[in-house]
């Protein structure tokens, strides 16, 4: 209810939101595993979501030039909390934990599903969701799933394409096309490695809290 209707972001619109040059500020605030612990001021927050070993963290890294600040790592599952970075003192970047990881034992997925649920359904303050599909895979039951719910409650969605350096120029465009098909909701290239479509999708997110903002105070 009042959140920006997805038609109203342009993501694709390059030039509106580059913002090359800007220098970004990152820090880490702290992993929580329950909600009553989360940071209490009213910043907004923008959650970043996918499969695990999707690049969540290594994006988030990318994002805010920082090589370290959220964990990477080869062995998925590793994101086990709501990670909160706080990006230009202005807003939170929440690295959630990756989903459809078979090998974690399921009371620990159960207790991860829990969390995001929560956090989801019950978070006023968050702004939308960056989500993560890896460009050499279809989106899984588990992706339909959750952007299902979220279309259900109207939050914002960029949907990111990971991993871009991994194919060439036209396997990228036509997966793109093909996700964007079957999703009905426009996608951003980005490479952790490359940095491609890191500025197109820090302005996307930047106009995302705009929103939020005007939402918040809707007379400036
Ligand atoms: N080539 C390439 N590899 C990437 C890219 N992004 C992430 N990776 C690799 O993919 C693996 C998983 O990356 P993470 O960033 O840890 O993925 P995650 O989604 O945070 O994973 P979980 O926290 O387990 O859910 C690591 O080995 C990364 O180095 C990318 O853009 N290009
Ligand atoms: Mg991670």
């Amino acid at each position: 209810m009042g959140r920006p209707a997805l038609d109203r972001i342009d993501f694709h619109s390059r030039e509106k939101y580059t913002i090359a040059g800007k220098k970004i500020t990152a820090e880490f605030v702290g992993s929580f595993h329950d909600m009553a612990q989360l940071p209490k001021d009213n910043r907004p927050h923008v959650a970043v979501a996918g499969k695990s070993n999707v690049g969540k963290s290594s994006l988030l890294n990318r994002l805010v030039g920082q090589r370290k600040l959220a964990k990477v790592s080869s062995t998925p599952g590793k994101t086990r909390a709501l990670n909160f970075f706080l990006v230009n003192d202005k807003y939170y970047l929440v690295d959630l934990p990756g989903y459809g990881y078979a090998k974690v034992a399921k009371s620990i997925k159960d207790q991860w599903g829990k969390l995001i649920e929560k956090y989801l359904e019950g978070e006023p303050r968050l702004a939308g969701m960056v989500f993560l599909l890896d460009c050499r895979r279809d989106p899984g039951p588990d992706d339909i799933q959750l952007l299902t719910w979220l279309a259900d409650r109207s939050l914002p969605v960029m949907v990111v394409v990971t991993k871009a350096d991994k194919l060439g120029r036209d396997k990228l465009g036509r997966k793109m096309r093909q996700i964007e098909n079957e999703l009905g909701l426009p996608s951003i290239a980005f490479s952790a490695v490359t940095g491609l479509g890191k500025d197109q999708l820090m302005g996307a997110v930047g106009h995302l809290i705009a929103s939020a903002r005007e939402k918040v105070t809707p007379n400036g």
